[in-house]
């Protein structure tokens, strides 16, 4: 028996399927999803910076929620896109590359830019997803690693669209069974047509998006089979980290429990009948998690401007809101100070007309307008006006 190893050229791929027609198309629809994608993205790490020069407005209420859910169904949808995409152009890689030097320089640019694409491409989409589905496999920081890659992935997909402007819009122009730009070899009728073959990847991509939407758009839930996080959790809205793994179920149950409010030396102490006794105020506000999934709920509590006031806070100032838990994400948030003097940024005792379960932040959580799920902190111990 005798082995034989034979590079395959470009005349290896002889199915029709594998055409520029087919690429421009499709990388259309990609570049759109990571287009929008990246904008949003860049909306949510602003979102999360800890200062931000340019403020972020409290209205709408559901800005956040509409941006990162845009981002999700984005990413999403772009998986299919990216798969068919690298099979459609991949024997591109096995084209003998010139031997004269300029073209050759050319040629490794080229090739150089595709590669640092697809690997940023596939690195956001798998990180993206991983964190979607609350899977972290890995020990860097998600949102630093995912931000700089992005900016990774669009550097190298503006080169690669710059030096494919002339042939995607040749492709473009043409109808879609057009040959002229094909690869010599590429005659081969496949099993699909390049019509059907579209076909199908438009509807996986919608299939994805519409199974990512469910996190956030309450229509299209119950078919919604990649937005698991939506179900369950008391009062309709799901559970990010529980009581217990934030190690707060002694310090959140205790009777003893007071929330303090505290100004330069000045140190309010407010048990949990004393936050009762002040005047109540309800409002719907959606919790919009980054991982993707948002739920709206009916909030009651106290303003936390009027907690500011009890210590004659000054308006312009930041408050930070700090949590009970001593250890890891989510236990600080900063309130930049149009958000907490705004009249729907509560510190919340209910959820939907009942006692707020201890999973979602009892005794009091903070719950504020057009902010990313993760600044809204749960069990609150502390508001610490900073100025
Ligand atoms: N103290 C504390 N607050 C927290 C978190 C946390 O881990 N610890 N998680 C945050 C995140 S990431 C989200 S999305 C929301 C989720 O709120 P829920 O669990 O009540 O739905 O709470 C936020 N508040
Ligand atoms: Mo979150």
């Amino acid at each position: 028996m005798s082995l034989t190893m034979r590079i395959p050229d470009q005349d290896s791929f002889t199915s029709r399927l594998r055409s520029p027609a087919v690429a421009a198309r499709i990388g259309l629809w990609l570049g759109i999803c990571f287009g929008i994608a990246f904008v949003t993205g860049l909306i949510s790490h602003y979102a999360q910076a800890s200062s931000q020069p340019v403020p972020i407005p409290t209205r709408p209420v559901w800005g956040y929620r509409l941006s990162q859910g845009l981002h999700v169904v984005a990413g999403t949808a772009a998986v299919p896109l990216l798969l068919v995409k690298m099979w459609v152009v991949y024997p591109r890689l096995f084209v003998r590359p010139p031997r004269r030097l300029a073209p050759l320089v050319l040629t490794v640019l080229e090739r150089g830019s595709i590669a640092t694409l697809v690997g940023a491409a596939l690195f956001e989409l798998s990180t993206g997803l991983a964190n979607a589905a609350q899977w972290y496999p890995w020990s860097f920081s998600f949102r630093g690693a995912h931000h700089a890659m992005a900016w990774v992935a669009i550097g190298s997909l503006l080169v690669h669209i710059g030096v494919k402007l002339p042939v995607i819009r040749e492709a473009l122009a043409h109808d879609v069974d057009d040959t002229a730009l094909d690869a010599p070899g590429a005659t081969e009728e496949g099993p699909v047509t390049r019509r059907g073959l579209l076909r199908s990847t438009w509807l996986a991509a919608g299939v994805a998006a519409v199974a990512a939407a469910g996190g956030t758009f309450p229509v299209v839930d119950r078919i919604a089979v990649l937005a698991a996080r939506r179900s369950g959790g008391p009062g309709g809205i799901p559970i990010n980290r529980t009581a217990r793994a934030a190690g707060v179920l002694t310090s959140a149950t205790d009777p003893a429990w007071t929330c303090s409010i505290q100004f330069g030396a000045r140190t309010l102490q407010l048990g949990y009948d004393d936050l009762r006794g002040l005047e109540q105020h309800t409002t719907e506000l959606p919790i919009a998690c980054v991982e993707g999934w948002s739920a709206s709920g009916t909030w009651t509590g106290v303003r936390i401007r009027d907690l500011l006031a009890l210590v004659e806070a000054p308006a312009d100032a930041e408050v930070a809101v700090h949590s009970l838990q001593q250890r890891g994400g989510g236990r600080l948030s900063v309130l930049p100070a149009h958000f907490a003097t705004d009249d729907r940024t509560l510190l919340a005792l209910e959820l939907n007309g009942e006692r707020l379960s201890l999973d979602h932040g009892f005794p009091v959580r903070l719950i504020a307008p057009n902010r990313p799920g993760v600044l809204q902190t749960k069990w609150v111990a502390r508001l610490e006006v900073l100025a």
